[in-house]
């Protein structure tokens, strides 16, 4: 079994779409293992994308997800880190693959609706990031 890091970004959020990219990745066979739903402050959202910060997106990517309530999770499946980034679909919802979460719900490659850890290292700091291990059931 493997662990991975989501987040149901703000558009998702507000767009009530939510419920059905939680319900995909249940289909898809990833048992939830924590989830809470949070408002990311300034300081956790330049945080979290800390590595992002040289590149031009950065205030604007910050600004994004700091608009409104996201809900964050851990997923578990086996190989759930490549897993979750197929079921995500690419960066760009202009190049995701037809039936995955991006291509149906994201608009540009900022507004994207999920993310997911892109290497076992990444879930390694992700997820305690958000969780403490009494909140992964
Ligand atoms: P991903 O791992 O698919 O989320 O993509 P990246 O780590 O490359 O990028 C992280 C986030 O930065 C993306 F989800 C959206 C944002 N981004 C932009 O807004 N513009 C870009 O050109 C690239 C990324």
């Amino acid at each position: 079994m493997e662990r991975t890091f989501a987040i149901i970004k703000p558009d998702a959020v507000a767009a009530n779409q939510a419920g059905e990219i939680i319900a995909i990745a249940q289909k898809a066979g990833f048992r939830v293992a924590g989830m809470k739903m949070k408002r990311l402050s300034q300081l956790e959202a330049e945080g979290f994308y800390a590595v992002h910060r040289e590149r031009p997106f950065y205030g604007s990517l910050v600004k994004f997800m700091t608009e409104g309530p996201v809900v964050v999770m851990v997923l578990e499946a086996p190989d759930a880190i490549k897993k979750w980034r197929d079921t995500m679909g690419a960066t760009n919802p202009a190049n995701a693959a037809e039936g995955s979460i991006r291509k149906r719900f994201a608009t540009s490659i900022e507004r994207n609706c999920v993310h997911g850890s892109d290497a076992p290292e990444t879930a390694a700091v992700e997820i305690p990031f958000f969780f403490s291990a009494t909140e992964l059931l």
